[in-house]
């Protein structure tokens, strides 16, 4: 069975992270570890939540994991918390990265224009460290933005997505897929590849603020990848699945308004990925 780390913070309360990707990336046949990088009480939208920093813990688990035979096919990262935590997931990739494990970081510090509680524009910048050395990075369009060190915008057209492209390219950024990217009345994503092609993928767009929904793609993602599909093919699966449960969970009126039903739709991943 192939193996990825999940390396994000765990909320309690509120569905994003660790608690998208240990069921998803599991669904899908894959063995997933994690490092909890941080608890938090409930994710950020929450007025008041609590944040508990696990970088002590971090070290000891990494001290550990040194001492065992471990390998892992994939390392997916997420929302870190802190700069020094992408430190910390730099070196754990020169530890315990192979030849052939595929590194896949969604930089998790912004959305819809603004920057989340607990993160500044210095941290955008430190997240370029992680650009240089993931193989995938998988920004939504306001993260692209900062890290590119460009103004977010909302309107925009494909010569402001290349000139995001052409900056992260040259800081070093191998396979970039932006998220969250809106062409007219749809929502998808836009990727340069590292032999220059652009592949994109749109879905009508269904209006809300919708959190969670980086953490589900990404998740989606990695795993498709493991299951042997290629970027294109597993960027697609990813935005066709990430759609199908938004669009479930405003169908359903109880849902929650801090979350996405995924735990519903896990059926149709399967069916997607050929599981079932
Ligand atoms: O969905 C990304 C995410 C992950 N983790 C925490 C968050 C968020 C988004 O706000 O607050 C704690």
């Amino acid at each position: 069975m192939k193996r990825l780390v999940s390396i994000q913070d765990i909320s309690c309360i509120g569905k994003c992270s660790q608690t998208i990707a240990l069921p998803i990336i599991s669904a899908m046949g894959i063995e997933t570890s994690i490092i909890p990088t941080a608890v938090l009480s409930a994710h950020t939208m929450f007025p008041g939540f609590t944040f508990c920093d696990l970088s002590d813990n971090i070290t000891s688990v990494v001290s550990h994991w040194k001492t065992l035979d471990i390998r892992f096919d994939a390392i997916l990262s997420g929302y870190l918390g802190s700069i020094s935590h992408i430190g910390m997931l730099l070196d754990f990739y020169d530890t315990f990265a192979g030849d052939n494990t595929l590194t896949i970081a969604d930089p998790v510090f912004a959305d819809n224009g603004k920057i989340y509680p607990g993160f500044d524009e210095e941290y955008a910048k430190a997240v370029a460290k992680i650009a240089k050395k993931a193989r995938y990075i998988l920004p939504n369009i306001t993260e692209a933005a900062f890290m590119a060190g460009l103004d977010c915008r909302t309107g925009y057209d494909m010569d402001y997505i290349t000139e995001i492209f052409d900056i992260l390219t040259a800081s070093g950024a191998s396979n970039i897929i932006i998220t969250s990217v809106i062409k007219g009345n749809e929502n998808g994503i836009v990727a340069r590849f590292e032999d220059g092609s652009i592949f994109e993928y749109f879905k009508p767009d269904i209006k809300g603020v919708f959190h969670g929904t980086g953490d589900l793609f990404a998740s989606t993602f990695s795993g498709a990848l493991l299951n042997g599909y290629c970027a294109e093919e597993a960027a697609k699966i990813a935005v066709e699945y990430t759609s199908y449960t938004l669009k479930a969970t405003v169908k359903n009126q109880k849902h929650n308004w801090y979350g996405i039903d995924f735990e519903e739709t896990i059926p149709y991943l399967l069916k997607l990925t050929g599981r079932i």
